[in-house]
């Protein structure tokens, strides 16, 4: 790394002279004898003076192009990612392994994914405005979360930039009904459901219940899906167009990521059992591989496969199913990106599923979707009862544990439930990962 004070005008200027073809921002730090900046920008190399000259430009345009010289055909290919929490933050730690020059587009500037990217813009990932405009000049996109603007996707994808998944697969994903529907028109298995436009239609269909409430867009990490046992429970119900899917009498929940790149070849991961905190509705901790038959394996596989031809989209998907007591396989739901049940491929696979996205964006052979070990994630939730700057009590006790991977997302903000980091744990022998996983549980925390 290389560091440097200027101590004054003077020197700054025979600098000035040096340096001939710096970026504007820091010519502007000399200029104005912002010798912190100077320092600053100096300090993160060529970087980051891009980075930090779209975050000042960020206020006036979400246009990659006003902050970057014109590509030449051998520079690097320039890849968005729209969104920057920690999907977006794990996915450009594998973009340091090759030659590509990233793009981040989010609203929070301290958000997880903003300090690992070479160019960060501040922006509305659900504005059609911002999104065209951070598209428009870069050579793919991708996304870490659904709620993106779709009609930009869609103009950005018809001008040329490849969007990995094709909005097409997008749009339908992100909205449950569509997605159920898809299922349906594709012969996907998938419990059965009916649609409920609000409160009123939900009530005249209290006969299906027990159900599940999934809010059609704009629900995800538990938010907006509600179990509804009875007819007490309706009043948890949303009051705006859901899906209401039949109860399933659940033996297992797994999911399987499948990677298909621009040539139509695929890749599946092993599967991974889930186990829920049935409170707040989300993950609480891993096994992978699944401890399934063959015979489920080989379904739930192809299952993924079919599915993933339906959408004949490029990209990485995360099939999330259920396996029901008589042994069935049906699809929950669908993730066009990387996936929180994917985390463990980081250490415990060949490729990882982020590492896998990447060959997919760059034209790069499929990677090894096999487990190198066994392994386990814990998800580190926000305490409940606690909101405010993150404290990681515990930290020490689990670093000081054998092979396991502690992954903290950065965010400096915690509340109950919130997704603040994984810890993944790798064993040969079930019993262990279990062991390991009950241990993690007890003594890490995220408190404020
Ligand atoms: N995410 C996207 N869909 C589901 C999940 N978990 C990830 C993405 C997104 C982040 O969660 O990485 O940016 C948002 O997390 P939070 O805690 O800020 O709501």
């Amino acid at each position: 790394m290389y560091y440097e004070t200027i101590p004054s005008l003077n020197d700054a200027q025979k600098r000035q002279q040096q340096f001939r073809g710096w970026s504007r921002a820091k010519k502007k730090a000399i200029i104005k004898q912002n010798f912190h900046k100077l320092q600053l920008l100096s300090q993160c190399q060529n970087m980051s003076h891009s980075k930090y000259k779209d975050f000042d430009s960020a206020q006036s345009s979400s246009s990659p192009q006003q902050s970057s010289v014109a590509k030449s055909p051998s520079a690097p290919l320039r890849v968005g990612i729209l969104g920057g929490g920690q999907l977006g933050r794990m996915l450009l730690q594998a973009a340091a392994n090759y030659v590509v020059e990233t793009f981040v587009l989010e609203n929070d500037e301290h958000c997880p994914a903003a300090h690992l990217c070479h160019h960060f813009i501040k922006g509305d990932i659900k504005d059609f405005e911002t999104v065209y405009n951070f598209g428009k000049n870069l050579d793919a996109v991708t996304i870490e979360i659904e709620a993106v603007n779709i009609e930009a996707l869609e103009k950005l994808e018809s001008e040329g930039l490849k969007v990995y998944p094709k909005p097409s697969a997008i749009k339908t994903i992100k909205n449950k009904i569509r997605q159920k529907e898809f299922y349906a028109s594709n012969q996907i298995p998938s419990p059965e459901f009916i649609i409920t436009e609000n409160i009123e239609a939900l009530k005249k269909n209290a006969g299906f219940l027990p159900a599940v409430h999934k809010i059609g867009e704009g629900g995800y990490d538990g938010k907006g899906v509600q179990v509804l046992r009875d007819e007490s429970k309706i009043a948890k119900a949303f009051d705006a167009p859901s899906v209401l899917e039949k109860m399933v009498d659940i033996q297992k929940e797994i999911a399987v990521i499948v990677a298909m790149n621009n040539k139509k070849e695929t890749a599946v991961y092993p599967a991974t059992e889930m186990v829920f905190n049935p409170e707040l509705n989300l993950l609480d901790y891993q096994i992978s591989p699944a401890e399934l038959s063959s015979t489920i394996v080989e379904e739930a596989k192809q299952i993924s496969l079919q599915l993933v031809k339906s959408f004949d989209s490029p990209g990485l998907f995360a099939i999330e199913m259920f396996v029901d007591k008589n042994n069935k396989v049906l699809v929950n739901e669908t993730a066009p990106r990387v996936h929180n049940s994917g985390h463990h491929t980081i250490e415990a696979n060949y490729c990882s599923q982020y590492d896998m996205l990447w060959r997919i964006m760059l034209g790069y052979p499929l990677g090894n979707t096999e487990a190198i070990l066994p392994s386990s994630i814990v998800n580190l939730l926000g305490e409940e009862g606690y909101s405010g700057p993150a404290k990681y009590n515990g930290l020490d006790e689990v670093l000081s544990m054998k092979n396991i991977f502690v992954h903290l997302y950065g965010k400096t903000q915690t509340k109950p439930g919130r997704k603040m980091g994984h810890v993944t744990i790798m064993s040969a022998d079930r019993n262990d990962l279990i062991e390991k996983v009950n241990r993690i549980k007890e003594c890490l925390k995220v408190v404020s």
